[in-house]
């Protein structure tokens, strides 16, 4: 197979085959098809705010907003528009490209649209790219948000469809292929990954990755979390996951899926420096910059400055209003700056 070439005809039995290549051909692979489509030291930066926190229905086990788990979170209303706008402001003046708002949500009311629109343009109108994650949407929803400039849904698939029920009852695999289903006909970008650490099997995080991979088109964005273990969650106390693994997964998801940005995301606070240097050198090219992720720790953006100053590596320029291959329409940014 040529290094970088897209393909949405991805086999679970091939993707097995590529986790259990020798460590640094994989490596190897990851960082040729990395190469084809991006310039490899450069990492682009999304800030997260959490717009609705806590108190959510649906009983996702490794979450802290899961109103079913006592995790000590305090819930907070749907914030006002202008807080966000400020939250926007700073992100966009630490150099994110991206703001990501997240709300603790089974899926947003109608009433609720009109206010999220008013989010999404505001933040859009700062030079910044718009993603938000607020659960299941209907067609209906979903072309509201378009229409009010979203650029990026985030809704993430999580695991393999097997184990699946074991992390989450209140929805099915199906319901999260549907909204994401909703997301694309509205014609905004696809933000989907999961989570690894939760107890799976290498053969679930191939299974979640061979879902992602028959996408057509893959999701231009793939996040993939480290379970970030919070008491009061069911999942609290497992084992962590080897981090050669994780950084398997990383390199693996960015072969499946060349083209697309592979977001380090949630559990770097936990990581070792050298530990995301192997996942940057795996492929991913993107990570949540900014002290909080949506209700815990991420890290300090000092040190995210200093290890990117190590590595030679620098931010992405934001895109947002780019359309058709238009170059940036921000100054060049850089996380040393
Ligand atoms: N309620 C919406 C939903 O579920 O799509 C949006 C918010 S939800 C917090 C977004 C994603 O955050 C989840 O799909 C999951 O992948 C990730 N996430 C939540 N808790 C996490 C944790 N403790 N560690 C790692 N990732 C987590
Ligand atoms: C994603 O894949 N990870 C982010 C974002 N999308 C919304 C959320 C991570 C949450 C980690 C736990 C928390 O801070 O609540
Ligand atoms: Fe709710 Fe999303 Fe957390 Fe699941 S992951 S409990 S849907 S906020």
């Amino acid at each position: 197979m040529q290094a970088g070439q897209i393909r949405t005809d991805w086999t679970r039995q091939e993707i097995n085959d590529l986790f259990a290549l020798p460590f640094n051909d994989l490596l190897f692979m990851a960082q040729s098809a990395h190469r084809a489509h991006f310039d490899a030291n450069t990492v682009q930066l999304s800030t997260l705010l959490s717009i609705k926190t806590g108190a959510c229905p649906e009983d996702c086990k490794y979450c802290p907003q899961s109103i079913r788990y006592d995790t000590g979170l305090e819930r907070e209303a749907l914030m006002e528009v202008e807080d966000v706008l400020s939250a926007a402001r700073a992100a966009k003046a630490d150099g994110a490209s991206r703001f990501c708002m997240g709300a603790a949500w089974r899926s947003p009311k109608d009433r609720d649209i009109p206010k999220l629109q008013a989010m999404i343009s505001g933040v859009r109108e700062l030079g910044l790219e718009t993603c938000l994650t607020a659960g299941m949407l209907t067609d209906k929803q979903a072309t509201a948000l378009a229409e009010g400039g979203l650029d990026y849904y985030n809704h993430n698939l999580d695991t393999s469809p097997e184990y699946y029920g074991e992390v989450i009852t209140t929805r099915t695999y199906d319901d999260r292929l549907r909204t994401l289903e909703a997301v694309r006909d509205a014609g905004m970008k696809v933000c989907c990954g999961g989570i690894v650490g939760m107890g799976e099997t290498r053969d679930d995080r191939a299974g979640l990755l061979a879902q992602l991979g028959v996408l057509d088109p893959h999701p231009e964005s793939v996040p993939i979390n480290n379970l970030v273990r919070v008491p009061g969650t069911p999942v609290d106390g497992l084992p962590p996951i080897d981090p050669l693994e994780f950084v398997r997964t990383i390199a693996v998801a960015r072969i499946v899926m060349p083209a697309s940005h592979v977001r380090l995301s949630a559990g770097r606070e936990e990581m070792s420096d050298e530990l995301q240097t192997l996942c940057f050198a795996a492929g991913a090219n993107s990570i949540f910059y900014g002290e909080r992720l949506l209700t815990t720790e991420n890290p300090q953006n000092a040190r995210d400055r200093a290890l990117f100053e190590r590595l030679g590596l620098h931010a992405e320029e934001c895109r947002a209003g780019a359309v058709h291959g238009e170059t940036a329409t921000t100054p060049r940014q850089t996380a040393t700056a």
